[in-house]
């Protein structure tokens, strides 16, 4: 039987329609100075969200995707964390549940470097934000150095690989772990199931959620998710976000994050070189390569074909199959077999989901797959761009254009919805979801040929 990604694609929509259905998504999710996610389920600034968004609102206005950014980035907290929310002031309270009175971030994270006047989340998401930074400087370099876009972002994005790789090495390998299931950015992915089971859930009079006003039951976490989300915050917050004095009761090292944290590394020692910055550049060079190799040493997985997640309580791989093990892709300079692999899980059973010819986020042969719940099987367009520029920067020109058509179309299908059903192609979660229209400008505009960092 033909693969995903060999069987012919039909005809797609007209592309310049798609493009203006992607930039009126974009524009109307536009709240002044950020774009929100969505309008209804997630009405603040998101982190791994806004460097996505970035990577597609370059192809409408380099200035719009520069303030992106930037107005990410000036939420920082002295420690070099990025947030992975940054609340919006006019929005009520009961609009997002944990909202800033949950987090309390200017007054229990104040010790750790919160900022006084923002009001932000605690915890992390993956570090796409440098390889967003290199591709919107390149999407314009000469607006880019005329307003000191890399001179002012450079050293935010190197202090926020340095507190993960300082702060957050907790397993001692040499990779970032992540210490609450939002942080990798697949919040109920069957992979934390285990290491859950050690959490202690908030008692359910404790907390109100917020996402079942817009979201479907049958698509979102239960409520004993919800339970063990909101303890392992609150210990954390209680610990004042420190690194240093928290006792994380869920740590692991995850692929997809730190598969971003070796690309962003490359993208900034482009933007060091580019800057003149030749000393800097190497370092980051030579932080990337080590990253690789502790990715392939701690995370790779031989018989199982992919990458793993490491659970740091056990010291264990986590046999759970799911996208994150096939987002490495994206890391140049992985040894030829890893990649020979890689590409035939991606393409045999597991993954592939003759419906919709997206990648499923867990192998559809899974235990735990459910084709309509949050991360337990949906398909996502973030995890499939990121796979598509994986194949690309591995010379798979031939697949890496069936996977965009197939992007592109479900795109256009779905109204840019949150994700899709990898086996009905249905559309799931929010829809004129903004990374969805992003990265589907992003495939419809970019120079295939632009430089890997
Ligand atoms: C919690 C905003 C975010 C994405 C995450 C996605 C979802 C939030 C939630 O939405 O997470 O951060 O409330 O479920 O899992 O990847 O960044 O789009």
């Amino acid at each position: 039987m033909k693969s995903l990604l060999d069987r012919p694609v039909p005809a797609a929509a007209a592309p310049l329609t798609v493009r203006r259905g992607a930039a009126r998504v974009l524009l109307d999710n536009w709240s002044g100075t950020s774009t929100v996610p969505s309008r209804t389920l997630y009405p603040h600034q998101w982190s791994w969200d806004s460097a996505f968004i970035a990577i597609g609102l370059r192809h409408l206005s380099v200035r719009r995707a520069q303030q992106e950014l930037e107005s990410l980035l000036s939420a920082q907290w002295a420690d070099g964390r990025i947030p992975h929310i940054v609340f919006n002031s006019a929005v009520p309270n009961d609009a997002y549940f944990p909202s800033p009175d949950f987090w309390h971030s200017s007054t229990a994270g104040r010790a750790a470097g919160a900022p006084a006047t923002a009001e932000t989340s605690g915890i992390v998401q993956p570090p796409v934000h440098a390889l967003a930074a290199w591709l919107v400087h390149r999407a314009d370099p000469r607006e880019s150095h005329r307003r000191g876009f890399l001179a002012r972002v450079r050293p935010r994005l190197a202090a926020w690989h340095d507190y993960l790789l300082d702060r957050r090495d907790l397993g001692g390998g040499g990779l970032a772990a992540v210490v609450h299931p939002w942080e990798p950015g697949m919040d109920n992915s069957p992979c934390w199931d285990e290491a859950l089971q050690r959490v202690v859930p908030a008692a359910p009079e404790d907390f109100q959620r917020a996402d079942l006003d817009h979201g479907h039951p049958a698509d979102r976490p239960t409520d004993l998710d919800y339970g063990r989300y909101v303890r392992l915050v609150s210990d954390y917050r209680e610990a004042g976000y420190d690194d240093r004095a928290a006792r994380h009761s869920f740590a692991v090292e995850d692929p997809c994050f730190n598969a971003l944290l070796i690309v962003s590394e490359r993208a900034l020692a482009a933007m060091a070189q580019e800057s003149g910055a030749d000393t800097d550049a190497a370092a980051h060079t030579a932080r990337a390569d080590a990253l690789t190799r502790h990715l392939v040493t701690r995370l790779w997985d031989e018989n199982a074909g992919l990458f793993r997640v490491r659970d740091l309580a056990t010291d264990t791989l986590v046999e759970e199959n799911s996208v994150s093990g096939l987002v490495p892709l994206l890391v140049p300079h992985l040894p030829q077999p890893v990649v020979s692999r890689l590409v035939d899980t991606l393409t045999g059973p597991q993954f592939d989901a003759p419906a919709t010819r997206l990648v499923p986020s867990y192998a559809l042969t899974g235990h735990a797959f459910d084709a309509q719940r949050y991360w337990r099987g949906p398909a996502w367009f973030n995890t499939a761009w990121l796979i598509h520029r994986g194949l690309r920067t591995h010379g798979r020109a031939q697949q890496a254009e069936r996977l965009r058509q197939g992007i592109l179309q479900e795109a256009a299908h779905s109204d840019f919805a949150e994700y899709i059903d990898p086996t009905t192609g249905a559309a799931r979660g929010a829809r004129h979801f903004s990374w969805t229209a992003a990265l589907t400008l992003d495939l419809l505009s970019a120079d295939l040929k632009e430089p890997t960092p």
